[in-house]
């Protein structure tokens, strides 16, 4: 079993990391040419975003067949020599297990409609006409697709059928998926929407006295089947297989997650929480536009606290995480990329690096990647579509006005190609890329980064080999000081008699804050110049420190 605690996380997302072969589209030989990159850097693990065959509906997670590679992506020899070639440089490989959904055009739910009576009818759900719900899907249209004179549930988008966890043969199908994939060498799995395998018995309308599609919240996410499908799972694939269970736990509570990933409780490793992501969102998520996108660094405060407390002190475990491919890039959202994108990127790390919980990277963040200036044209992103026809549709939003809300959050925003260098093509291929390519390339690009000391890049390195080098980052208790700060976060990490005080502005302006005890310290690591520890500390702009104290 990797040392999870002990390890950092890079995501992966294929498409868009490196292309090898010049079809404009990212690939696996393409990751083994930068895993000496990723090993200089100072990862100990690859969290690969789905590479099966798919049709591409939604980029790998609509999965067509679970035991091919999608062949954009390469061969099942590519992916051997992709583990291989991992594991020579102490890499694990960490694959994304999609087993709420399967695509509509894989072999199960194809004998699913060709024949009613087929075993594969009841790997899904079907229902007629007047039985199906008002579920509103997770990609904002309803969760019922029609099939002949039959629906199917889609939580998601149009072709991914949910799966039905209650038949056993699912659940044993999934595990074998498993299986086969460990007996390669991976290490484990980070799960999709792992806690909405569990749908309401009966699939009852959510808030029936209500017109319109609804979001089934706690119909569909953490039902109470959840837990014994993960301890049946943990049990026949993953302790057999000492192998880590990380769940994307959607729209998860702490108290939940800590239930997941309690030891004793033999279920995950690990889950993601998503408020920090959530934040300044509508309740029904990223286009619900309804807040304006406004938030506090207060909110942002209040959510770490709650979360870092919670964890630490009730045996729960997280992967932290700025971005992904879900959600635009963090840099804009909770950072400033005009005036102090080196320094606010380098507070980001910090802050990120510094938690209770593993730190996850996304492709391109260590060189501060912004978001691009998306057209309706540039959008590939189902969920986008999907919402801004809801938009348009359904809540009579103005066109162009959903075009700017759905150009701004997009999850495009966070896919466009690597920037490698400030070649052509940003080094991520010899021709067009399969999506826009950010042209600020040019300034932003990791061979620039890795020639500059004072880069983002190196800031990275610095906070990896930080976590290496002070076990009370990895173990330590989290104590806050002024929770009630506006606008600087700061806390202690403690273990073992090593204890770390971490200061981060994370407001664009100067700000300061009164310390109550006196400490003698060690500057470590800073985003500005060391500064001494005194009782009233004056930080510029997004300036970050880190000190080892008693
Ligand atoms: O962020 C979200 C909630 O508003 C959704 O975009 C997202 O669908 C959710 O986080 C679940 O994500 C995962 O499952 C989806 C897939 O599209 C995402 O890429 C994946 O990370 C369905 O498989
Ligand atoms: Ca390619």
């Amino acid at each position: 079993m990797i040392d999870y605690k002990n390890s950092i996380f890079y995501q992966i997302w294929p498409r868009s990391f490196k292309d090898s072969n010049n079809d404009g589209i990212g690939d696996i030989q393409g990751i083994i040419q930068k895993l000496d990159y990723l090993k200089n850097l100072g990862i100990d693990a690859i969290w690969l975003s789905p590479i099966y065959k798919t049709n591409n509906d939604d980029y790998g997670y609509d999965v067509v067949d679970y035991y091919s590679i999608n062949e954009e992506y390469g061969s099942m020899e590519d992916f051997d020599e992709l583990i291989l070639e991992a594991k020579k440089r102490n890499i694990e490989i960490i694959m994304d297990l999609v087993a709420n959904h399967t695509s509509t055009s894989h072999q199960w739910f194809l004998e699913a409609i060709k024949d009613k009576n087929s075993k594969y009818r009841d790997y899904y759900f079907f229902e007629k006409k007047e039985n199906i719900n008002n579920w509103l899907s997770f990609f904002g249209n309803s969760s019922w697709v029609k099939q002949d004179d039959y629906y199917y549930l889609a939580s998601f988008s149009a072709t991914q059928a949910d799966l039905n966890w209650a038949n056993i043969e699912v659940r044993n199908s999934i595990y074998n998926v498993m299986k086969f994939y460990l007996n390669k060498g991976i290490c484990g799995f980070r799960m999709d929407v792992i806690n909405t395998i569990d749908k309401k018995e009966g699939l009852p309308d959510k808030n029936p006295h209500l017109k319109g599609l609804q979001f089934p919240d706690d119909y569909i996410i953490d039902g109470k089947n959840v837990d014994k499908y993960l301890k049946e799972m943990n049990e026949k694939v993953l302790t057999p297989y000492d192998a880590l269970g990380l769940g994307e736990a959607v729209l998860v509570k702490p108290e939940i997650a800590i239930n997941y990933t309690k030891k004793e409780n033999k279920e995950l490793h690990m889950t993601f929480q998503f408020d920090l992501a959530m934040l300044g969102y509508g309740e029904l998520g990223k286009y619900d536009f309804r807040k304006g996108y406004r938030f506090s660094i207060k909110d942002f405060k209040n959510i770490t606290s709650l979360w870092q407390e919670s964890m630490y002190e009730n045996g729960g475990y997280l992967g932290n995480y700025l971005s992904n491919h879900d959600h635009k890039r963090h840099i804009e959202r909770y950072g400033d990329i005009k005036k102090y994108h080196k320094e606010s990127s380098k507070a980001l790390a910090l802050y990120n690096f510094t938690l209770y919980g593993s730190p996850f990277i996304y492709q391109g963040e260590e060189i501060g990647m912004t978001n691009p200036k998306l057209k309706y044209k540039d959008w590939k992103d189902p969920e986008c579509f999907n919402s801004y026809e809801a938009m348009t549709r359904m809540l009579h939003v103005p066109k162009f006005i959903a075009k700017k809300i759905s150009s701004y959050v997009t999850r495009d925003n966070a896919r466009t190609p690597i920037h490698w260098s400030k070649e052509n093509y940003a080094g991520f291929s010899n021709v067009e890329p399969w999506m826009y390519l950010n042209p600020n390339y040019k300034k932003i690009n990791i061979e620039d980064n890795l020639n500059d000391k004072d880069s983002i890049l190196n800031f990275y390195k610095k906070c990896i080999s930080l976590r290496k080098n002070y076990p009370s980052l990895i173990y330590g208790s989290f104590l806050e000081i002024q929770k009630e700060h506006p606008h600087i976060i700061a806390y202690i990490r403690e273990y073992n008699n090593e204890r770390m005080l971490i200061m981060i502005n994370l407001d664009k302006k100067k700000r300061s804050i009164i310390l109550k005890d006196k400490y003698k310290f060690k500057h470590i690591l800073s985003n500005y110049k060391p500064k001494n520890l005194v009782k009233e500390m004056l930080l510029e702009p997004f300036e970050a420190h880190i000190y080892l104290i008693n």
